[in-house]
Order: structure tokens, then C-alpha cells, then sequence
């Protein structure tokens, strides 16, 4: 060990050198980012200490009761991210509409959107939960407040996505295209540092992830593939576990990191499933993107995430993502093209 760590605000500076027209702003608003989830995890780690866990009384759009701390985590993503002139809009599970950066501040060449706080039901269980972030660089003429067409940009144009998962520690997951690099929180000196050097997701995995609860309003294809999953005995002899937190970025991180796969299709349950529950925008797309870095796939059963041309802010995608076999795998019971 040379002693010296590679913090997180070190490695942005090392990735910017890998795109010479960055101009550091790219570095500015990685930053605030970071600086947003310090103040998050230490909030999210409080909780059970001060008045900020529990319901807020209000919802989302999508019907969702919102939890203090989804409120909270929003409001500190915005104004971390608004002021520092590298952003020209913003959007968020959190606010129906796009987000404009105020007039006092200047407007920079990056959008952004994300999940302040995802999985945060699960915050009085102590259970991990997480902010889900995806950078795009606008398409609309600069000088001029961002619009919804800068947001709706399919995820192969992101220049950035992440996570921060508040768990056991806190760690910042994040690609800018060039690998996926993993950072925990050093709470002694409060820098985000270089945990885990260019992750690569196994290509197989022994775990699927999926709420089996919604077992009888899947179609035929899923259905049949989760049976298989059940009986399935890969050559090395061991059956797969069935491992669900209800978290995504929980979720995701362990599969990201021992291999596996994470489901969560559409169903008949309700009218607003037919898409799934995960959001395509901030969920689905910066997952992809990070996923797809450390070897591994993402679609929505029938088409790459990646590839798909957002239609509105908040929509709605099945997600089918993880180690590149156990995806291709789920993808043919999906499509009908395997019943065993
Ligand atoms: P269900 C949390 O509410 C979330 O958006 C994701 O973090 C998680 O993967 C999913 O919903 C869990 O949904 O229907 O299984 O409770």
C-alpha cells in the first residue's frame, strides 16, 4: 500500500485527463455530488437519532407516500447541484416537472437525473438504500435554460452514471465510460476513497433477484423462467439462490459485485405496471450504463436499456440486468424462445 489513498476527488481528475475537452466543470459537479451524499449519509446513518425518519404525509407522482429523508436527500441534491454553473436542468423521482437551475446562478453544458433516495420504505428497517445519479451533456443551444429534450436522451449518451449506497459503509459507485470504480466513505476524514479499482461483474452468477409475490400477473415467459430458476443446477452442482432486499441499489451492488441477476418485469397487477415500477431515467438507465462498464447486460426483456428513447420523464421500464449469461438467459424464457 503506498500510504497514500486515491480519493474520489483525485480519480475525477485522473478520468477528466481522459477527455480532453472537459473543461472541469465535468469535475465540479462530481463533486457536489459527492458532497451531497456525504451530507446524506451522515442524515440517513442519524435517522434513528433525530426527527427525519418516517412518512412526510405528501406523495410522489407515482402514487408513493414519501418519506422525510426522500424529501430531505432531494432538497440537498438540488442545492448541491443547481449553484455551481456546470448544470442546465435538473430532474428528479422526487418532483414531477424538470427542474430549473434559478436565474442568480449561471447554466452549464451537463443535465442531470436521479433518485435522491431510493428504496427509502426500507429506511426504519435499517436496510441499505441508496442515490441513483445519470449525466448527460445538454443538445439544446447553450446560453438558454435546459429543457425536457435534454433529459429524454437515450442511456447510451450518459457520460456519467452512479450510485451511493448507505449501508453497512458508504460507497459511491460511479462510470464515466471508462470502467466502474467504487469509493467508501472514510468517515475520519470524510473523503470518499478508492475501495474497489475497475469492478467486473462475473459473468454468471448463483443469485436472482425478483419479488415472487407478483408470481401470478407475470406473462407465460417470465413465469417459466422463474421455475427454471428454481430447479435450475448449473454444472458446478450448485442450485441459485433467491436473494430480494427490496432495495435496488442493495440489490444491485451485491449482484454488481458476487454476480447474479436482477428482475423487476412488467405485471398486470395494476394498470401503472404494465412497464414495471422501476423509472427508465434515473433507475434503469444509470444502472445499465454501470452494469454494461463491469461486463455485464441490462434490457428490458426484449430490447437493450441502453438503446431505449425515453418518452417522458418519469417513465416506467421492466428491467432484466446483471452478470451478461443469467441475463441472456432470462431474455430467451421472456421472448418465448425457451419454456425449460
Ligand atoms: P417491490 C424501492 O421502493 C424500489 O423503487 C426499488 O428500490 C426496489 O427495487 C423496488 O422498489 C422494490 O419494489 O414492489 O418489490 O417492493
Amino acid at each position: 500500500m503506498s500510504g497514500f489513498a486515491i480519493t474520489l476527488d483525485r480519480h475525477i481528475v485522473d478520468q477528466e485527463r481522459n477527455h480532453p475537452e472537459a473543461t472541469g466543470a465535468f469535475t465540479s459537479l462530481l463533486t457536489d455530488i459527492s458532497l451531497a451524499a456525504k451530507i446524506i449519509s451522515y442524515n440517513v446513518n442519524k435517522a434513528g437519532l433525530i426527527n427525519i425518519v418516517g412518512k412526510a404525509g405528501t406523495t410522489n407522482i407515482h402514487g408513493e407516500s414519501q418519506q422525510k429523508l426522500d424529501l430531505f436527500s432531494d432538497e440537498i441534491m438540488i442545492k448541491a447541484l443547481v449553484h455551481g454553473g456546470n448544470l442546465c436542468v435538473l430532474a428528479s423521482e422526487e418532483n414531477p416537472d424538470i427542474i430549473p437551475v434559478p436565474q442568480k446562478y449561471p447554466l452549464g453544458k451537463y443535465v442531470c437525473c436521479f433518485d435522491p433516495l431510493d428504496g427509502s420504505s426500507n429506511i426504519e428497517a435499517n436496510v441499505s438504500i441508496g442515490t441513483i445519479f445519470s449525466i448527460y451533456t445538454r443538445i439544446t443551444p447553450a446560453g438558454h435554460p435546459g429543457t425536457e429534450e435534454d433529459l429524454l436522451q437515450p442511456g447510451y449518451k450518459q457520460i456519467c452514471a452512479g450510485y451511493v449506497i448507505y449501508g453497512s459503509s458508504t460507497m459511491m459507485v460511479y462510470t464515466t465510460g471508462s470502467g466502474v470504480y467504487g469509493f467508501t466513505l472514510d468517515p475520519t476524514f470524510g473523503a470518499f476513497v478508492l475501495s474497489h479499482d475497475n469492478i467486473k461483474t462475473p459473468k454468471k452468477g448463483k443469485i436472482y433477484s425478483v419479488n415472487e409475490s407478483y408470481f401470478d400477473y407475470w406473462d407465460e415467459g417470465m413465469k417459466n423462467y422463474v421455475r427454471w430458476a428454481k430447479k435450475a443446477v448449473p454444472e458446478d452442482g450448485r442450485p441459485l439462490s433467491s436473494r430480494y432486499i427490496g432495495s435496488l441499489v442493495a440489490d444491485f451492488h451485491r449482484n454488481l459485485l458476487y454476480g447474479g441477476i436482477f428482475l423487476y418485469p412488467a405485471d398486470n397487477k395494476s394498470p401503472n405496471r404494465k412497464k414495471g415500477k422501476l423509472r427508465l431515467l434515473y433507475e434503469a438507465n444509470p444502472m445499465a450504463f454501470i452494469v454494461e462498464q463491469a461486463g455485464g447486460r441490462a434490457s428490458d426483456g426484449q430490447k437493450r436499456i441502453l438503446d431505449i428513447k425515453p418518452l417522458e420523464l418519469h417513465q416506467r421500464i421492466p428491467l432484466i440486468i446483471g452478470s451478461e449469461d443469467d441475463v441472456k438467459i432470462a431474455e430467451q424464457f421472456i421472448q418465448g424462445k425457451r419454456t425449460e
